[in-house]
């Protein structure tokens, strides 16, 4: 909070030098703070975990109308024992596929997994051009801000359910702008 004071503000120039700091203003200065928080927040990484496996920042991308399959992204961290990814399910489209993504030539392919071995100690990191998840049959498209929840089942670690953040292509340019 000490930060957005110093922090250029639209209103400032028409404040008086001595402010009267009484509960009112106060109060503003804590709301504009408090969004501040959920705005960032809701930009920067999220994360979750099942036994030894941390799940870092999932997201998909925004799909346009009638675009029937959109990408998954996560980062699965695996602090314990090899483990494996085995499926993945959301309410959002009808299967969700494991893919890899590989450039044979100059042909992009994509192939589907039965599973994504997640090695011990290791970091195995879903992302566009690489291993992700194919959501399959989407049901409506993807909106920028949406969130849906995604189940995850993996070998030993068991079940769990993330949060999926929908963000449009470009977001990191959106998360740099954030930062103050
Ligand atoms: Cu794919």
């Amino acid at each position: 909070m000490v930060g957005l004071r110093n922090h250029p503000h639209p209103e400032s120039s028409h404040m008086p030098t001595q402010i009267y700091e009484g509960p009112t203003l106060k109060l503003k200065h804590l709301g504009a703070a408090c969004a501040l928080t959920v705005a960032s927040l809701a930009a920067s990484a999220h994360e979750f975990k099942i036994g030894d496996i941390k799940i870092g920042h999932p997201y998909a991308r925004t799909t346009a109308t009638g675009q029937a399959s959109g990408g998954g992204y996560l980062k699965l961290e695996n602090k314990g024992a090899d483990d494996k990814l085995l499926s993945a399910s959301t309410d959002v489209a009808a299967s969700v596929e494991l893919h890899s993504m590989s450039m044979e030539g100059d042909v992009m392919r994509m192939r589907q997994l039965d599973s994504i071995a997640l090695p011990q100690g290791k970091t195995v990191d879903l992302k566009p051009g690489a291993l992700h998840l194919m959501l399959v049959g989407l049901k409506a498209p993807l909106k920028d801000g949406d969130k849906f929840p995604l189940k995850l089942k993996f070998e030993k670690a068991g079940e769990v359910t993330v949060t999926v953040n929908v963000e449009a292509g470009g977001g990191e340019l959106k998360h740099d702008m954030m930062k103050h």
